[in-house]
């Protein structure tokens, strides 16, 4: 009964139908810009107060989702799901990665990329990677970084290697650090100091922004980071031009590319730790640099759509705003974002954010542009995951894909673009610490016993929603999960944990 994938006859699908040529003409380019941490309340439209005028004028232009879901409260599984059409949970080693850990991808596995690909389109990644280069488990970064984005879907990649806070604080261009010179190869190490450069520790009075929790190894443009690099000096990034550097080489691939529709993966740093945003950006907001960070993110949204617009491509372009986990405050740097909030909520109407099983932890702002095909100022309640995008497209647009490696995603392609407010039944979400819950659209909502994490340090600081008990809750009466139903409501829970184990042993034959 399972649809497997035949590379011969999914390259015969297309010329088959229409000219290749003519049909690719006709296809739309596909933008999907996935930020990282930012809230569900963060963005305006989404009731937040910092302002992001181009962010939401997508949605006020476009589809604004309530019920979309990151598949992860961290960035790795988020996008390894995201690209792969897999729960990053059904095998170990997929949580938040170091930057010298091999790929997570293999090549020859089903992505989002390849579907593309197979439908004529040329594809970029831009901007945070995060899932590992290489076979070997130290990446050699003066060498070849393969495989990596090139070998499982890319044509091209311009990429922060993994996060902001990690060294290696380098940009790769394809398989290579960029501006690097072989007289100053770099070493990279996350257990032991390598290299004479000071470190947040031993010099905390070099530092442009003081660390609170972890990131006080090696330093670089004056701010210290998890992990200690040696050499590479010559190809050090500097934090405050991360977005326009990014958003230059968005628009050169744009540039490159237009003989064929494009897929970009554009994947801002911000809002992530260290905020440090471009100067003309310091000090916008009254929320401190969180909240500046927001609105150059909204800036970067801004510069897109001009970019698209000059062009006259923003018609024929499906825009995706959406983001990798739930908000966070306190991430590792004295950013005074919780003492600056003011009446700014990044959580919503929910409890918990990045790390977390609760609501906001995974619950995240989506909005889908599309001139003229969505209808303008739409809200979706559909339930929604990230999960979804690669068998959507791939429906879309009438190419075959690996069903059985890319086994969690389903088309709903009609519920993305507007055309249908009901979505998934039924979808998984995965905290830190692999801790799995899972969420149905009709409210219900079951997070699976964790750790005992009272006494965890870095697990009191937030809400982490685990419980050693199970929870139920009905997120639609309920969306503060305050009131555990799991005593008052044994049959439903028992259904919830049924259909749990199901999608859980669904790989299992
Ligand atoms: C954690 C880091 C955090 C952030 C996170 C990854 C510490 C104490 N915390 O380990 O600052 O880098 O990893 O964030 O080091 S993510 O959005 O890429 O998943
Ligand atoms: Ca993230």
């Amino acid at each position: 009964m399972k649809n497997i994938f035949y590379p011969l006859i999914a390259v015969s699908v297309l010329p088959a139908c229409k000219s290749t040529i003519e049909k690719e003409q006709d296809l739309p380019n596909v933008i999907i810009i996935y930020t990282d941490d930012v809230g569900y309340g963060d963005v305006g439209i989404y009731d937040g107060k910092i302002p992001t005028p181009n962010i939401d004028r997508l949605a006020q232009n476009g589809l604004m989702f309530a019920n979309a879901y990151a598949p992860a409260a961290t960035s790795t599984p988020s996008r390894f799901s995201l690209l792969t059409g897999e729960y990053a949970w059904r095998a170990p080693g997929r949580h938040v990665v170091n930057a010298d850990m091999p790929a997570l991808i293999e090549p020859g596995k089903e992505t989002w990329p390849l579907v593309m690909k197979r439908a004529g389109y040329a594809t970029s990644v831009i901007g945070k990677w995060h899932l590992g280069f290489g076979y070997d488990n130290v990446t050699n970064w003066n060498g070849k970084l393969k495989p990596g984005p090139l070998e499982v879907g890319f044509d091209y990649a311009w990429l922060i290697p993994s996060t902001n806070d990690r060294v290696p604080t380098v940009y790769v261009e394809n398989h290579r650090v960029v501006n690097l010179d072989p007289d100053d190869p770099i070493e990279v190490n996350f257990r032991e100091k390598v290299g004479n450069r000071p470190t947040g520790y031993d010099n905390p009075e070099m530092l442009k922004m003081m660390y609170s929790h972890g990131h006080d190894q090696t330093i670089t443009n004056g701010i210290s980071r998890i992990g200690y690099m040696k050499g590479g000096e010559s190809a050090l990034w500097r934090d405050e031009d991360i977005a326009d550097v990014l958003v230059d080489k968005a628009v050169d691939f744009i540039d490159r590319k237009q003989e064929k529709p494009f897929f970009m993966y554009f994947a801002p740093v911000d809002i992530h730790v260290p905020r440090i945003v471009h100067e003309r950006f310091q000090g916008v907001t009254p929320f401190g640099p969180r909240g500046d960070m927001m609105v150059q993110l909204d800036w970067t949204v801004g510069a897109l759509v001009e970019a698209l617009e000059q062009r006259e491509l923003l018609k024929n372009t499906i825009l995706i705003f959406t983001s990798d986990n739930g908000p966070v405050l306190d991430d590792g740097y004295v950013d005074y974002a919780a003492e600056m909030l003011g009446d700014h909520n990044p959580f919503g109407h929910f409890r918990g954010g990045k790390y977390s099983a609760l609501e906001a932890g995974t619950r995240v702002p989506m909005i889908v542009h599309w001139p003229g095909k969505i209808q303008t100022a739409q809200v979706s309640n559909a339930l929604f995951s990230h999960l979804d995008f690669l068998a959507s497209f791939a429906a879309f647009l009438g190419v075959d894909y690996d069903q059985e490696a890319a086994l969690d995603s389903k088309n709903h392609w009609e519920t993305l673009v507007g055309e249908k407010d009901s979505g998934r039944d039924g979808l998984v979400v995965q905290a830190v610490m692999n801790v799995l819950a899972y969420v149905r659209a009709d409210g219900y909502k079951y997070i699976v016993p964790g750790p005992d994490t009272r006494f965890v340090p870095w697990a009191m600081e937030i809400e982490t929603g685990f419980d050693t008990d199970k929870q139920l809750y009905n997120i639609i009466a309920d969306p503060r999960e305050k009131e555990n139903l799991a005593a008052k409501k044994p049959l439903i829970l028992l259904e919830l944990k049924k259909e749990l184990d199901e999608i859980i042993n669904k790989n299992v034959d």
